[in-house]
């Protein structure tokens, strides 16, 4: 269940960072996995190092899916009917490419892909993105960033504010091991590069969108060994009609 805390922050910032959503034992196992696969060489360019397929490295990452302090936020911010579009990796580490990844997006223009809107006490999204934090993202460090409050502006942004440099009005996102950020998609975000050479960065990113839509090219592979009954569902592709919603207890 959100608060009421929750629902304001949400809609002041266009994101929320939810704490210690994932236990260090579950960390270490996923990183080993991770480790396993062979992302161990991050290049810190967002282009080259996201990677993707993790969904059938292991149930840990497949619990990521339907994660039980997650639901409740898809429900909140898509409503009943939601699917898992796509989902990539990020890794980065200090010293290389140092580019980052631009800020984009903007709710100024309507946007049919990711919008953000409250209707009647209800918030609707186009793509809401699910950050879990496998390893800590110090403060400056890099990683997420954002223009709080952008989800919702009412003029175009003026364009120096899309460069990440020297920009009085970028924030970084510190977060821990195991925290998760929600953002909305209609939020101008972006990566900032990472620049501490004390750790690296291990992020997953899953992004949900109402039932009607599809973001990425193709639908996500819904025949991954080990899926749950739910997890299954939420992996459909796009439809509008004969859709269940999704159940909340599984
Ligand atoms: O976590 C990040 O670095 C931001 C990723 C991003 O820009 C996106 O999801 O569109």
């Amino acid at each position: 269940m959100l608060t009421e805390e929750d629902r304001f922050l949400f809609d002041l910032q266009g994101f929320i960072k939810l704490e210690g959503v994932l236990a260090p034992d579950e960390i270490a196992s996923m990183l080993r996995t991770m480790e396993e696969a062979g992302i161990k060489d991050p290049e810190n360019n967002p282009n080259k190092s996201r990677f993707g397929n993790f969904l059938a490295w292991s149930a840990a990452y497949r619990n990521l899916i339907d994660h039980p302090r997650i639901l409740p936020w898809l429900f909140e911010l898509l409503g009943p009917k939601f699917r898992l579009d796509h989902a990539y990796g990020m890794a980065a580490r200090a010293g290389a490419t140092a580019e980052g990844h631009s800020l984009h997006h903007t709710s100024y223009l309507w946007n049919h892909g990711c919008y953000y809107l409250v209707e009647k006490g209800v918030m609707h999204n186009g793509l809401i993105v699910v950050s879990f934090a496998l390893t800590d993202i110090a403060p400056n460090a890099g990683g997420f960033c954002c223009i709080p409050g952008t989800h919702k502006v009412n003029y175009p942004m003026p364009r120096k504010w899309y460069d990440l440099k020297d920009n009085p009005l970028a924030k970084q996102i510190p977060q821990k091991a195991g925290d998760v950020v929600i953002f909305t998609e209609a939020l101008t975000h972006g990566t900032w590069p990472w620049t501490d050479a004390k750790s690296e960065r291990r992020s997953v990113l899953l992004k949900y969108c109402p039932s009607y839509m599809r973001w990425a090219q193709k639908d996500m592979n819904a025949e991954i060994e080990g899926l749950t009954p739910r997890q299954k569902q939420i992996l459909l592709g796009p439809a509008v009609g004969d859709r269940d919603p999704i159940p909340p207890d599984a």
